[in-house]
């Protein structure tokens, strides 16, 4: 399978998605034999309210580095159907430009729960695809909840999109989404507003202090490509930013630590859960009686867990 996926081929990389998205053991397994292909990819965010236009500009945005010969990946995670608990098609329609090109590689994710959150294997995927050989990879999130700081954490340069209706409320906008941008697109500038939006964007971020990256604002219509070769042209410099600043490492290292981490975690709490589940519900039992109070509950099963290790 390995010799495959480094073959180039698409239905084999497919499946050790599936295999990494559904975090069987052989995924992993891959994933540890391809980790020293990961790191070459540009990983860039796109993020921002449902309807801005964030994949019409993947799409085009595609489109644009594509013809520079440049082999990209795309992961759509899309807010999953309270009905069916898949993600929606749309997207993947949409992207029709790009869809039928051998050169990009898309990938669906459907967001697990409610949260809208960036599914925990995403950034496994990008590493599935940057093994794959992929120049870049594009993550678009709905900017809903929590995803926004998430997506920084798993990208390397974040847009932020925006729409010209933006501009009255971007005073108010949640600080999340003025934190995280490197990049902010105000879409849809066809419509009335935009340069205002735009302005008002620009002073907000003037007065966040003297990063030495100042995220610039543009103007887009990604309807008609309007503006996109600005925004790639953008994209590039921040990346270019990034590694003049040892950047590019330091948010690699980052995102290497908190994946130990996470697992670390995991694997403790699975194994330590285990041992003290049973005794869980006569715990409950005492504490409700008030014979003993939580803090107590807690510092005995604390305490049984280090002297059944020793
Ligand atoms: N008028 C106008 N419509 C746009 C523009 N960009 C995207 N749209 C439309 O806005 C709708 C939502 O776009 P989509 O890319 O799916 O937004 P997303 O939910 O942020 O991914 C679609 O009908 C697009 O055709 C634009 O620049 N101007
Ligand atoms: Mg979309």
């Amino acid at each position: 399978m390995i010799e495959n996926f480094l073959k180039g081929d698409r239905l084999v990389a497919a499946r050790v998605i599936s295999m990494v998205e559904n975090d069987l053991p052989e995924g992993r397994e891959i994933l540890d034999s391809l980790y020293g292909r990961v790191g070459g990819a540009h990983r860039i965010g796109i993020t921002g309210p449902p309807g801005a236009g964030k994949s019409t500009i993947v799409d085009q945005v595609v489109l644009r580095l594509r013809k520079d010969g440049l082999h990209i990946g795309i992961i759509a995670a899309d807010p999953s159907s309270p009905f069916t608990g898949g993600a929606f098609l749309g997207d993947r329609i949409r992207m029709a430009d790009v869809a039928t090109d051998d050169g990009v590689f898309i990938r669906s994710l459907a967001t697990r729960g409610n949260s809208g959150g960036l599914p925990r294997t995403a950034e496994d995927i990008c590493d599935v695809l940057d093994a794959f050989g992929k120049d870049a990879v594009v993550i678009e999130t709905a900017g809903v909840g929590q995803t926004e700081f998430e997506i920084v954490h798993a990208a390397d340069t974040t847009i932020v999109v925006l729409v010209p209706e933006s501009g009255d409320s971007i005073q108010a906008m949640k600080a999340g989404l003025m934190e995280i941008g490197d990049i902010f697109c105000i879409n849809k500038a066809d419509r009335e507003g935009a340069d205002r939006a735009a302005s008002v964007l620009r002073e907000s971020l003037e007065l966040k202090g003297e990063a030495s990256w100042k995220p610039p604002v543009l103007l887009t219509i990604a309807t008609e490509g309007a503006g996109i070769a600005e925004l790639v042209d953008r994209v590039r410099d921040h990346r270019k930013y990034l590694a003049e600043h040892g950047l590019l490492e330091s948010k690699r290292k980052a995102r290497i630590e908190s994946k130990i981490v996470t697992a670390v975690r995991e694997r403790i709490w699975n194994r330590a859960y285990q041992r003290f589940e049973q005794d869980l519900p006569s715990k409950v039992e005492r504490v409700y009686l008030t014979r003993i109070t939580p803090t107590e509950a807690v510092e005995e099963i604390v305490e049984g867990l280090g002297a059944e290790r020793s």
